[in-house]
């Protein structure tokens, strides 16, 4: 990134624009420039007052991310800001857009802020594993108070103008003209030597406020280092003096940039951005979506339903009966209604969604709809049937989705007359919530309709990740060996309490079992039972699940599962173990104690092997996209950034090594993938695949 700093004069006050799209990153020609212009403005005559705003949608959105790890180059950002507030002549900065990271710091050094309306600012740098490296963790707690400063940087959240306002975080909110206001507010200080936030002491905590704030920060913390490191830094603010907190503070930054914890995290930036880019859809148009149509109203359809309200889109709701109708309507009213008093929509808001939503048991009301998605029962008769009847209603351009989560949509779009069409689009429950897609891409289907079905889940605001056709995509896939990992586990000693735990260490927010309590077991049992005949005999099943779903122990709705519920606490249940002492003793294995790295490592391999052989099998395009729909659809720790990187960290040698131990072991389904084994065998990484070219984005 290049980017210039423009400066205009305005009678006394010499505006200087930031210059740098997309985003306004302080690239090191950024930083010289700005510092140069601040420099040439201090010593002109003719300035009084200095104004710093940015040209583009958004203020600075912080320090240029792929810059860092790299040698930091000169000038340092901690110095241009600095110079900021240590001029002698006002500086008042503008925020409009984001604000963010290095941005808001630029702000907390100058003598005023001034915000849009509807800007936001804040220090994310918490989530890239890193914290505020040019001031942020001392400027800001003398601005707005230890705990809120530790609040904002150890959640790394944004705030609004008005909560910026109200926490003191900006002076002045803006009307319509955000530059006039700002200069005109730098005339009004008339040119005097301005007080520094430095050498202001922060305001002292409300009894047990600052306790509080970081038993919370600890208590959010699960593994990853740069909150707690932010616990630290902030304190610093109320007792070192700030040249030395400063110090601390960069070297904290430094020696996080260097982290793997970060490095993580910056590749799972760039990997949701990068996941945009798609080959194969080059010069492809994306339709206009407007209207959406929504066949089937169960929680599926419901909450995708909600997601497309939510963007603005008009839609129509189809189920075949009645009362069917009338409980998918109540189900939207609900999502509706929390949205509502959760404060996230007002009442305006409310009525303009219901406005926008139609009802209806006629398929025909589709007739006008430009993207229409099935989301009825798993049943491929029914499916085939409901799709060729969509055909025949909607227009030929209009884009045809499945919202399958395991059938084979290949053979869905066989029986069409325009499989170009036609698509996956694969929400996750709660479709309004998770921000993961995986978008389905038949052999058949069009650039264009893949454009769309990209566009549109960008425009939902959600991160969407290619995949090719298979049994559960990336996603369901991947699970499905990592769940049958963990029930090997069982055969060879060790307990559900074990294996959750051990992955709740690696990073997970909830162990399988308790997942699979949490769902209920009756769901996965159905499916067991319907692929009982099919079933390979030589694939190794373990039926212990069987056993609690016989007893109607089918998770926490049944009060006992893998575990007992009472109070809304899970206990280990002992007769649950004993069946599964039972079960193991009769496959004949000897147990073995596996500890909580070993269980990991099992899993870990088991997940990275079958990510391999999706990668082989071109159904992944690049490990990124399987990384990005672990982490983002199924829990894998952010900061481990994927199964894929976290391999790569750990290098491939000893993951190879555990995948050739779980194949020997667990035989069918777990063969080494030929992919894992040439990576290794040439000292290759699973980065070394993820080539940002020639791909394109619509
Ligand atoms: C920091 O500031 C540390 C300091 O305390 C100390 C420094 C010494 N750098 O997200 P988008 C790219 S840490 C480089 O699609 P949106 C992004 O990759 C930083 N590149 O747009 C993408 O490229 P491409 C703290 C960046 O409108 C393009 O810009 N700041 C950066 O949906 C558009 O991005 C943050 O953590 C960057 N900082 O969202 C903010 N930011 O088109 C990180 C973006 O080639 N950024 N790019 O794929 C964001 O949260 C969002 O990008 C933002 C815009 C909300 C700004």
């Amino acid at each position: 990134m290049a980017g210039q700093v423009h400066r205009t004069t305005h009678g006394p006050v010499a505006l200087l624009e930031i210059d740098n799209p997309p985003v306004n990153a302080t690239s090191q020609a950024i930083r010289r420039a700005l510092q140069d212009a601040l420099m040439r403005a201090e010593a002109d005559p003719e300035i009084e007052a200095i104004v710093i705003a940015a040209r583009g949608k958004t203020f600075v959105a912080g320090g240029d991310i792929s810059e860092f790890g790299r040698k930091p180059l000169e000038p340092h950002l901690p110095d241009v800001i600095n110079r900021v507030e240590e001029s002698a002549k006002p500086v008042v900065v503008a925020w409009h857009g984001t604000a963010l990271g290095g941005g808001c710091e630029i702000g907390l050094a100058a003598h005023r802020r001034i915000m849009a309306r509807d800007a936001r600012v804040g220090l994310p740098e918490v989530k890239l594993g890193l914290l505020p490296g040019t001031g942020g963790t001392q400027r800001l707690p003398r601005l707005v108070g230890l705990p809120a400063a530790l609040d904002l940087i150890a959640t790394g959240r944004m705030v609004d103008a008005r909560e910026a306002l109200a926490i003191g975080l900006c002076d002045l909110v803006a009307g319509d003209d955000l530059v006039g206001e700002a200069i005109a507010l730098a005339m009004s200080l008339g040119g005097k030597l301005q007080p520094r936030l430095s050498l202001r002491p922060p305001p002292a905590p409300d009894a047990g406020a600052w306790e509080a704030m970081v038993a919370r920060v600890r208590a959010q913390a699960r593994g990853r280092i740069a909150p707690l490191k932010a616990i630290d830094l902030v304190a610093h603010a109320a007792g070192m003096p700030f040249a030395q907190a400063l110090r601390i503070e960069r070297q904290t930054f430094l020696e996080l940039t260097a982290s793997e914890q970060s490095k993580a995290l910056r590749h799972l930036f760039f990997a949701e951005r990068d996941v945009r880019r798609v080959a194969g859809i080059e010069g492809a148009r994306a339709l206009p979506v407007r209207a959406v149509g929504i066949v089937g109203a169960g929680t599926m359809g419901a909450g995708i339903a909600m997601a497309f309200l939510d963007s603005g889109y008009a839609v129509t709701v189809i189920e075949r009966e009645e009362a069917a109708l009338r409980a998918g309507a109540e189900r939207i009213e609900s999502l509706l209604q929390r949205a509502a008093k959760g404060g996230r929509i007002d009442a305006a808001g409310l009525a303009e969604r219901r406005a926008r939503l139609t009802l209806a048991t006629e398929l025909a009301r589709l007739a006008p709809c430009d993207l229409v998605i099935e989301c009825v029962f798993e049943d491929m008769a029914l499916k085939q049937e409901l799709l060729g009847a969509l055909e025949s209603i909607l227009r030929p351009e209009a884009i045809l989705a499945t919202n399958t989560s395991y059938l084979d949509i290949e053979a869905m779009a066989d029986g069409l007359a325009r499989p170009q069409r036609f698509l996956g689009l694969h929400f996750f429950s709660p479709a309004h919530v998770m921000k993961l897609m995986e978008i389905v891409r038949t052999r058949r289907v069009s650039a264009d309709a893949l454009a769309t079905g990209l566009a549109v889940a960008r425009d939902l605001g959600k991160i969407a990740v290619t995949t090719g056709v298979c049994e559960g995509f990336i996603g369901n896939r991947i699970l499905a060996r990592f769940r049958a990992e963990c029930e090997f586990m069982l055969e060879e000693g060790a307990m559900p309490a074990e294996i959750d735990a051990a992955m709740e260490a690696f990073g997970l927010a909830m162990g399988p079992f308790a997942v699979q309590d949490l769902a209920g077991l009756d769901i996965a049992w159905v499916r067991r039972k319907r692929h009982a005949a099919t079933r390979d005999p030589a694939e190794r099943d373990v039926p212990i699940v069987d056993r609690l779903c016989e007893r109607g122990w089918f998770g926490q709705k049944a009060g006992r599962g893998w575990y007992r519920y009472a109070e809304g606490k899970r206990v280990r249940d002992p007769d649950v173990e004993a069946l599964v002492r039972d079960h193991a003793a009769s496959t004949g294995r000897r147990p073995v104690p596996l500890p909580a790295e070993a269980i990991q490592a099992r899993v870990l391999a088991a997940m990275v092997n079958e990510g391999a052989k999706l990668l082989g099998e071109g159904i992944a395009a690049r490990p990124l996209d399987i990384d990005v729909v672990l982490v983002h659809g199924y829990g894998f720790p952010a900061w481990r950034g994927g199964p894929m990187h976290e391999a790569d960290s750990r290098g491939l040698a000893a993951v190879l090594a555990t995948a050739r131990e779980n194949a020997r072991r667990d035989g069918r389904g777990f063969e080494v993938a030929p992919l894992l084994e040439e990576l290794a065998a040439s000292g290759r990484n699973f980065a070394s695949l993820n080539q940002r070219e020639p791909m394109s984005q619509p």
